[in-house]
């Protein structure tokens, strides 16, 4: 079979296109992974508009890893001390559904959690929002998103009145000024990072600023690189402004035609003075002044951020500080320039088109809104009030829910929270206590299934046919190529059969994931999200496409607005396409247009003091993905990143009597943890950095996460896993952390 299936690289939300072809190729050796299988055949798809053709090492690896240490079967233990024992799903789902009444009926359906990810299909988000969401009355279903990207979802909200990247990727190319703020673009969402690189490279005149404390790959790229103090990005984003303003770069038309709140921003800016901005985040004036004036004197300013924004204390205000650059600019809705916020995991996206956080529903709705409840009841044919009016409970508070006993089922799925969570020693003391875990992953061993009751082996990327959408709102249809293995299920499947056990067979009648996209693509007609058009036979027939996508009407904008005239003073083009959002400039909001939003800067949750005065920062390298349940498992992307270690600043390690290489315990206030010492200027004095990826089966006492602080932002509720406070003893005698090479023995 030469068969080329076209699909997408389930790793990062760049999202570029995949062709996979089988293992055997006439007259060649079949390449096999060190378990003796053999390995599927990867390139980049050069018809993928988002990628044309391009893959990183995550994305031409992918195939080693798909059938190493697999979970094959349903298993189940009755307490975390027993070892698991082999049952068959109807054991398991029967077990389920009989924990799932029993806690219903004592303790109510809001005791009933789960936890999914951005690692889900767009179907299998869909069936467990309609499972928890609708058919039991809970809310409590929300995703490892709550700590990737709930902050944007919230900022797009409060400024524009609806979730939704309004860019694309194109925009990378025309562009006369890219701001990159938080985001190591080059090492974590390669593909976009060259599509970048490549035109600034081309293009003298185009400017590339990057914000990060870190000198990162991406900073080494740019013209201009702010290594600001952790935390300190809203002084600089106001500091901006303020000089945007005192030099008259500002857009009047636009601000009072498009916008709302403007004084309120204004008088927050004039306390930003550029002598004050640049002693908080530590830069010179001159350099402030640099950054300013590239905005101010662009055509076309495209921001872009991840991470480094979202993951804090002040996330949202952050992430709408970026948002008021724009509208003070008038810098939105045309080509080349707007506020693009870059989603980490393969479907973080299809996740907020789906509702898969505690406080949203289909369509981008929202809990909190009647008439959003209403109309997702009445499509799914529940009885009015059946939709609980209260958001539910968030990543973290389910953690809390185990501490205080209010959570009595906890069902993971698709997600490591054994690493990824933070402050891990309490974390994992919860799960410890939790009265009944079922954990859903494609992989075993991993660090959560120490923690599980019920282990369920999921059918992953490559055996399920789904849609995922990238960073740019392309949806793409992954179809299934290969058969899942052992007993593995499609997540959806799983949700299917536990509602049909429920009692709700009409409910979660679907032959297969299709049917499921059909009904879901139904409850986003007229909503921003609209994606009407779009079905697996559509998207497997016309190729990946880009919402708004309304079934007929064609011409309509997606925005509800079909005959707005823009404002005479800004040349908008008059049609609407799904390429951009904006166009017409006219916003979600109920004036139709983009609210300032006036935030002061409140710094770090927990900021260095005399006892642990250094920030640390945590983040990824680009050989790896996460807890590397499958980069870990992959000779090549192991052996450009073997072991986890900290990065030192030269001046910081020489007053510690830190040399290169050597142990070094780090402390904070909730848990100490040893790395090798990595002493390098790419990191500023006073900040260290730890990679994320290294959990507790990995390496020994080299958790980044054991360190973390779980204090979130209070509108978006995403934890500050960017920084916390610790401090650094050398370790003198003679300890080993290094990674363990391979697992596979404990297995
Ligand atoms: N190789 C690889 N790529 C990935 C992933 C992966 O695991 N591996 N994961 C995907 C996912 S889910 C995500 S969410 C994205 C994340 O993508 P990124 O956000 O680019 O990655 P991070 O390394 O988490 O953090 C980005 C940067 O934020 C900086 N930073 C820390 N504190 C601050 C601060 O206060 N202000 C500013 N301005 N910057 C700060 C850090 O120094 C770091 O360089 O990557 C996606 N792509
Ligand atoms: N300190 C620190 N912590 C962080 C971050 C940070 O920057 N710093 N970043 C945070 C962010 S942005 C993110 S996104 C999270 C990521 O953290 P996690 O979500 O915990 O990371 P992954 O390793 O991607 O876990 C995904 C799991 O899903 C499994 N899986 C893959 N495909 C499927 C499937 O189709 N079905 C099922 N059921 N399982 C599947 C994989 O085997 C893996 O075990 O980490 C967060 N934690
Ligand atoms: S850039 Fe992201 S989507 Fe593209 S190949 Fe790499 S990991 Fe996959
Ligand atoms: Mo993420």
């Amino acid at each position: 079979m030469t068969e080329v299936t076209k699909t997408l690289c389930p790793y990062c939300g760049v999202g570029c296109g995949l062709e996979v072809s089988p293992p055997a190729q006439p007259g060649k050796a079949t390449h096999r992974d060190g378990q003796g299988n053999p390995i599927w055949r990867v390139r980049g798809d050069k018809a993928h508009p988002s990628s044309q053709g391009m893959v990183c090492v995550k994305g031409a690896t992918i195939a080693e890893s798909l059938d190493k240490n697999r979970l094959h079967y349903p298993m189940v233990r009755d307490s975390l001390d027993q070892k698991f024992r082999r049952v068959s799903w109807d054991e398991a789902f029967d077990l389920i559904t009989k924990r799932i009444q029993a806690v219903r009926f004592t303790q109510g359906p809001e005791a009933i959690c789960m936890y999914g990810s951005g690692q889900f299909q767009t179907e299998d988000y869909y069936i467990a929002q309609k499972l928890l969401k609708g058919c039991l009355g809970s809310n409590n279903f929300d995703a490892n998103s709550r700590l990737c990207m709930s902050s944007a979802v919230a900022g797009y909200i409060q400024s524009f009145g609806a979730d939704g990247p309004p860019c694309c990727y194109e925009d990378l190319e025309l562009t006369d000024c890219a701001f990159l703020i938080g985001t190591n673009t080059a090492e974590c969402h390669p593909i976009v990072f060259n599509r970048l690189e490549k035109y600034h490279k081309r293009n003298r005149k185009v400017k590339m600023i990057v914000v990060d404390p870190r000198r990162t790959p991406t900073a080494e790229a740019a013209d201009l690189h702010l290594a600001i103090r952790p935390g300190t990005d809203i002084d600089l984003l106001n500091g901006i402004a303020h000089l945007l303003m005192r030099w008259n770069y500002i857009d009047v038309g636009f601000i009072d035609d498009c916008t709302s709140n403007f004084p309120a921003y204004a008088e927050v800016i004039c306390h930003y003075s550029p002598e004050i901005v640049a002693d908080r985040c530590g830069i010179d004036i001159k350099d402030l002044e640099t950054a300013a004036r590239y905005w101010g004197e662009s055509q076309r300013v495209l921001s872009l951020w991840s991470m480094g924004v979202n993951q804090s204390s002040e996330g949202t205000a952050k992430v709408r500080t970026i948002i008021n650059l724009h509208l003070m600019t008038g810098q939105i809705g045309k080509p080349g320039a707007g506020p693009f916020s870059l989603t980490g995991q393969p479907n973080a996206m299809g996740g907020r088109e789906a509702g898969g956080l505690a406080h949203l529903l289909p369509g981008y709705r929202l809990v909190k809104n009647p008439q959003h409840r209403a109309e997702v009841e009445e499509f799914w044919g529940l009885k009015r009030g059946q939709i609980s009016p209260n958001p539910g409970l968030t990543a973290w508070d389910m953690i809390t829910g185990l501490e205080d006993g209010t959570v009595g089922l906890l069902w993971i799925a698709a997600t490591n929270p054994a690493v990824s969570m933070p402050d891990l020693e309490r974390t994992k003391a919860a799960l410890m206590r939790s009265p009944f875990t079922i954990y859903q992953d494609a992989y075993y061993p991993t660090e959560t299934a120490t923690y599980a009751h019920v282990l369920l082996p999921a059918a992953q990327w490559s055996e399920k046919t789904g849609v995922m959408t990238n960073s740019e709102r392309t949806v793409t249809l992954c179809p299934a190529f290969r058969r899942p293995p052992g007993e593995a299920k499609a997540d959806w499947e799983i949700f299917a059969e536990v509602g049909r056990r429920l009692g709700f067979v009409g409910e979660f009648a679907f032959a297969n994931s299709a049917e499921v996209y059909a009904e879901f693509v139904k409850l986003t007609r007229d909503r921003p999200c609209d994606m009407t058009g779009l079905s697996h036979e559509q998207l497997r027939s016309q190729g990946p496409t880009q919402w708004p996508h309304p079934a007929e009407e064609m011409g309509r904008t997606g925005d509800g607005e079909i005959n707005f005239t823009p404002p005479p003073h800004h040349k908008s083009p008059n049609t609407q396409s799904s390429k951009r959002l904006y166009t017409n400039l006219r916003f979600h909001t109920p004036d139709g247009r983009a609210r300032f939003g006036a935030y002061h800067s409140r710094g770090l949750a927990e900021p260095p003091d005399p006892d642990y005065p250094f920030v640390l920062t945590t983040g990824r390298l680009y050989g790896h993905w996460h807890t590397l349940t499958r980069t870990g498992r992959i000779e090549k992307t192991r052996q450009m990143h073997p072991e986890p270690f900290i990065e030192i600043h030269p001046r910081d390690a020489a007053r510690l009597e830190i040399t290169d290489n050597q142990l070094v315990e780090v402390r904070s206030r909730r848990s100490k943890t040893f790395f090798p010492a990595k002493i390098t200027k790419a990191i500023a004095p006073g900040t260290v950095f730890v990679p994320m990826h290294w959990g507790a089966l990995w390496a020994d006492n080299a958790e980044a996460n054991a360190l973390t602080h779980p204090e979130s932002c209070p509108d978006s509720l995403q934890p500050e896993l960017k920084a916390c406070a610790v401090q650094l003893i050398p370790v003198t005698a003679e300890l080993t952390v290094n990674a363990k090479v391979s697992i596979a023995a404990k297995i």
